[in-house]
């Protein structure tokens, strides 16, 4: 792109200001980097800035969902329930960036459409939409693992008459449904968090359901000041445990198989951890539903009869349960999803059965029926993992193409470099643990490691960073073979790219955990950073 600005020079250029491009701005400033963050939206937050639909809040506690590296600001920070709403996480980031002081080296509305490696200068050129350029001799690349919405163009889109609203592109003063006739198109997490919410202001709700989910409930609640106060008090402890877990998150359940106890023990365990609320405790009662069919068959019939009981009606319940393995499409939380769709203005539509044919002026025509609606609401996801940064699609080494190496597989050495591209790190990148975990942990997990590269680099007196041919396809080799030891390849989601047509399909979360992979990199740090190359 050609632009007549003089160039904004930095040490790091940091795309996107949510959880990861904060702290990863603030890690620079303590490395003693000149780094600024290009952020496309009007405001910092990332996911949580974007995702402001009704009901959306995270599936992670809140007293876990939160940063770990600064004492004082994980005591000072009172949350209000068990599970925070974006409202609050968007505060808490807004209160993040305000107290590191952060803003002054954060532009906002600042969309990045191009990035490219220079090999003689050996930095990168960074264009933003609105022709502004930067230049620096790193990137980092904060731009999320859900921030690329799928947002599919159905035939007659352009006929209808009435409202579509995109989930994660929500009117920031809201919408009011009240007396509306509404369809929502997606049953993943974001549909059952908004169905219920809709119902309660829409005159007809249409829940137009192509493949349905596992939910529990989460059992939200405010949190006591005891329980604050207890929690915050062995935060230490609580954090370092966390980053021995699978999950990124402790939660307090024995390392048994399913198979160890006898089967009214197994129930009693699973109802246990249901009654908890929440999909962490549930998807851990047992340490092996992800790697044993068998096992994961027992998860599945408790949870198929816990939607058989709060759905009531049979017939309904057969076509909301999923016929894949539990945990290999992610789990969803909700508030009374099952038992809104038992309310009179609100019924389920089978897509499997009856596919839409096509939007209409007035609504929406499947094979088998017309739905006269005023609103669409799309829940149908994103482009996950590696959609952020194929949209920007940068340039490494001899002008290759990360968008053309991504459309072959979504290579990365430890999700944090690829190969090819060098002084480009990637925070939560393909194969590592990202969403398979706790994102604040994988997120701190990722930017303190690129910081001690940084520094090994820079304590050579080098300032070339790049990950080696040869341990990326180790890695992608190690990262296969732990994903072909679970259940995750056996059914098409966003983790394995099947959501969106032409991708590369490949299991794209690490499965070694969060615990496995902390040991991973720390060994390989302690190995003088084996892998990459620094020149
Ligand atoms: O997206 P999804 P999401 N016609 O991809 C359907 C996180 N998150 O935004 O599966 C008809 O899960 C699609 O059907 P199918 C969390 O990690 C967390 O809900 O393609 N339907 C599916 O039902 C989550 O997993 C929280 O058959 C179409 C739905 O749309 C991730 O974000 C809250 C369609 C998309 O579900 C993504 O969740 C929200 C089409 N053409 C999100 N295209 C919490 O923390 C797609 N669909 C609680």
């Amino acid at each position: 792109m050609s632009t007549t600005t003089i160039p904004e020079q930095r040490d790091v250029i940091i795309i996107g200001a949510g959880i990861a491009g904060l702290y990863m701005l603030h890690t620079c400033r303590t490395l003693g980097l000149d780094a600024v963050v290009l952020e496309r939206g009007d405001g910092v937050g990332g996911t949580w800035y974007w995702n402001r639909y009704p009901g959306a809040r995270c599936d992670v506690e809140s007293l876990d969902y939160s940063y770990s590296f600064d004492d004082d600001l994980q005591q000072e920070w009172r949350w209000a329930e068990k599970y925070a709403t974006q409202p609050e996480i968007l505060a808490y980031l807004d209160h993040v960036a305000d107290r590191f002081d952060l803003r002054r080296d954060i532009r906002l509305a600042a969309n990045v459409v191009s990035a490219e490696f220079d090999e003689r200068t050996e930095g990168w050129t960074v264009d933003t939409e609105d022709g502004r350029r930067f230049t620096a001799t790193y990137v980092v690349a904060a731009t999320g693992v859900l921030s690329q919405p799928k947002v599919p163009s159905f035939p007659g889109q352009d006929d209808f008459r009435g409202t579509v609203l995109v989930s994660s592109q929500w009117p920031s003063d809201g919408f009011d449904f009240t007396g509306k006739r509404v369809a929502v198109i997606g049953a993943g997490s974001t549909g059952i968090q908004i169905t219920p919410l809709v119902a309660e202001q829409a005159e007809q709700v249409f829940v137009m359901q192509r493949t349905p989910s596992y939910s529990i409930p989460a059992y939200n609640r405010l949190l006591t000041d005891e329980e604050f106060a207890a929690a915050v008090a062995e935060y230490p402890e609580r954090r370092r445990t966390a980053r021995t877990t699978l999950l990124g998150v402790d939660t307090r359940n024995p390392n048994v198989s399913t198979f160890e106890l006898p089967e009214a023990e197994v129930r009693a365990a699973y109802q246990r951890n249901f009654d908890y609320g929440g999909p962490m405790k549930l998807l851990t009662t047992f340490n092996d539903p992800i790697v044993d069919q068998r096992a994961n068959d027992v998860a599945a019939a408790f949870l198929a009869e816990r939607i058989r009981e709060r759905v009531g009606d049979p017939e309904l319940a057969e076509r909301l349960i999923p016929d894949y393995p539990v945990g290999s499409r992610r789990l969803c939380v909700d508030t009374d999803y099952y038992e809104t769709l038992r309310r009179d203005d609100v019924a389920l539509v089978d897509l499997r059965e009856a596919p839409i044919v096509t939007f209409t002026e007035s609504g929406i025509r499947t094979a088998d029926a017309e739905y006269a609606v005023d609103v669409i609401v799309l829940a149908t996801g994103f482009d996950a993992i590696t959609g952020a940064l194929r949209a920007i699609d940068p340039r490494g080494r001899y002008g290759a193409s990360l968008r053309r190496k991504w459309d072959e597989y979504p290579a990365s050495y430890l999700g944090v470099m690829v190969a090819g591209f060098p002084n480009l790190f990637t925070i939560t990148g393909p194969l590592s643990p990202s969403v398979n975990s706790n994102m604040f942990v994988a997120i701190e997990q990722h930017v303190e490691f690129i910081a001690r590269l940084l520094e090994h680099a820079v304590d050579r007196g080098h300032a070339l960073v790049e990950a080696t041919v040869k341990a990326e396809e180790g890695w992608i080799a190690h990262a296969a073979e732990v994903a072909n030891m679970t259940v995750f390849p056996l059914a098409d989601s966003w983790y394995t790219g099947a959501n969106i047509a032409g991708k590369a399909s490949a299991v794209m979360p690490y499965l070694g955990g969060i615990g496995g992979y902390q040991q991973v990199i720390d060994e390989i740090a302690d190995d003088d950073f084996r892998g990459f190359k620094v020149s």
